[in-house]
């Protein structure tokens, strides 16, 4: 990956647009979420969604991959691949939504959260408010002269601390005109190292966080990552700016996810950017 973008005012009113996007897919399948649903339920309610409001799934074909969403349940870590499975009262499912807005040269807005199925056993919640804890802590680092170890160091504090562990193998990203771009988010790491966070960079924060051990493996069909151990994992992901003040998240919801962790901050609009309480 190559030198990082600074985004113009213009192309952050674009990034706005799809990242709002992204955000009411993930409120719109949070509404959805209960016992019975498969993960091709899923799929369908954000790509039909997807297409109704005149964007595409960014998934959909990139590099491959068959479907339109990741849907990761349990001990699947990411871009676990929609079909027949039927989800049950105790699981946890990981809604990964990216969208692309064509119009003139299009932009990618990229969000997830971790929900539950039915009741969710203690083990469970705790593997969900930390992973959503760490997203807050690592959103709370950002700000100009900050570096990019400093995010990966709050969230491996915060997850560690709570007898959790944080994947190495996946890490955040910058997002723009492409899905995928520099630069490379560790959500692990030291303070004071990595590059320095300048106003107008774009990137993704998306710790996986897992109950056992970090260590991952990938499945027979090429895509669907598990905790090597069998532990259950979760995640929640913002894409968020660099801002002159400290950050915006960019994927901020207009309302509480039903079904999972949330947090009034998650409502804010520009200039959201939490302290860490
Ligand atoms: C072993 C891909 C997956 N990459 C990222 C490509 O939303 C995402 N991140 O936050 C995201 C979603 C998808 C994705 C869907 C497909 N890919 C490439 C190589 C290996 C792999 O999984
Ligand atoms: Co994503």
């Amino acid at each position: 990956m190559g030198a990082i973008e600074i985004m113009s005012e213009s192309s952050l009113e674009r990034m706005r647009l799809v990242c709002q996007l992204a955000a009411d897919t993930l409120l719109m399948v949070g509404d959805q979420i209960r016992p019975g649903i498969t993960t091709d339920d899923i799929n369908t309610l954000v790509h039909d969604y997807t297409l109704a409001n005149d964007a595409i799934p960014s998934p959909l074909n990139y590099k491959g991959y068959p479907k339109s969403v990741c849907t990761s349940v349990n001990e699947v870590v990411c871009h676990g691949i929609p079909g027949n499975r039927t989800l049950q009262d105790g699981d946890i499912v990981n809604v990964d939504v990216t969208s692309y807005l064509p119009k003139r040269d299009g932009f990618h807005g990229d969000t997830s959260a971790t929900f539950y199925v039915g009741e969710p056993s203690d083990e469970a919640k705790h593997v969900v408010e930390v992973s959503r804890r760490c997203i807050e802590l690592g959103i709370a680092e950002v700000s100009p002269g900050k570096r990019l170890g400093d995010i990966g160091a709050a969230i491996q504090e915060h997850a560690e601390a709570q007898g959790c562990s944080v994947v190495r193998d996946y890490v955040g990203h910058g997002i723009g005109r492409e899905f995928h771009m520099a630069p490379q988010v560790p959500h692990y790491g030291k303070r004071g190292t990595g590059k320095r966070l300048k106003a107008g960079m774009v990137f993704t924060i998306e710790p996986m966080i897992n109950v056992g051990h970090y260590e991952c493996r990938v499945l027979g069909d090429d895509w669907t990552v598990v905790t090597a151990d069998g532990s259950w994992s979760a995640q929640f992901e913002h894409t968020i700016v660099v801002t002159a003040g400290g950050c915006e998240v960019l994927t901020a919801r207009k309302a509480l996810l039903k079904n999972s962790e949330d947090k009034s901050w998650a409502q804010l609009g520009p200039l959201a950017c939490p302290a860490a309480e």
